[in-house]
């Protein structure tokens, strides 16, 4: 059984009260749920932390060395700063699929540039909660082999 991290960052255990006019109401705890129900129907083993910390979030990554197969990760206002957390994408060799609940291509051009696209298998922003699902689905079809990527 594929094992897949969901890892939030800054801000994001605030979901459903933080500007629900772009994150949604959806909470952090609802979002960790619907992952774990995914992952029992899909056949991964998830596991949810998330840190407002940025060396915290670097100590997670590294710590799926080994105990992950797969990262699935929403930097939260990291992804625009953290060279950081990109090299500690680069150290463990893991795939990671970025997400983001909100479109950030359509956002403050400073949410255009992110650190962890160039290092990760792919981005997945725009559609709310549903973006973590669909970034369970595509870490296991690339760990199953299904993808071309990377
Ligand atoms: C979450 C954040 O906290 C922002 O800093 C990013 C991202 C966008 C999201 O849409 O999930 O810019």
């Amino acid at each position: 059984m594929a094992r897949v991290l969901v890892l939030n960052g800054p801000n994001l255990n605030l979901l459903g009260i933080r500007q629900p006019e772009v994150y949604g109401a959806t909470t952090l705890e609802m979002i960790d749920a619907a992952c774990h129900a995914h992952g029992e129907a899909s056949g991964l083993a998830i596991t949810c932390r998330q840190s407002n910390h940025e060396g915290v979030l670097v100590d997670a990554i590294h710590e799926a060395r080994g105990t992950q197969d797969g990262i699935v990760l929403n930097a939260g206002a990291y992804t625009h700063s953290s060279i950081a957390l990109r090299d500690a994408i680069s150290s463990v060799a893991l795939p990671v699929v970025e997400v983001h609940l909100s479109n950030i291509h359509a956002r403050e051009a400073f949410r255009h540039q992110s650190h962890i696209a160039p290092v990760a298998l792919g981005q997945i922003c725009g559609f709310g909660a549903q973006g973590y699902i669909l970034a369970l689905d595509a870490l296991a079809a690339h760990l199953d082999g299904g993808t071309s990527a990377p």
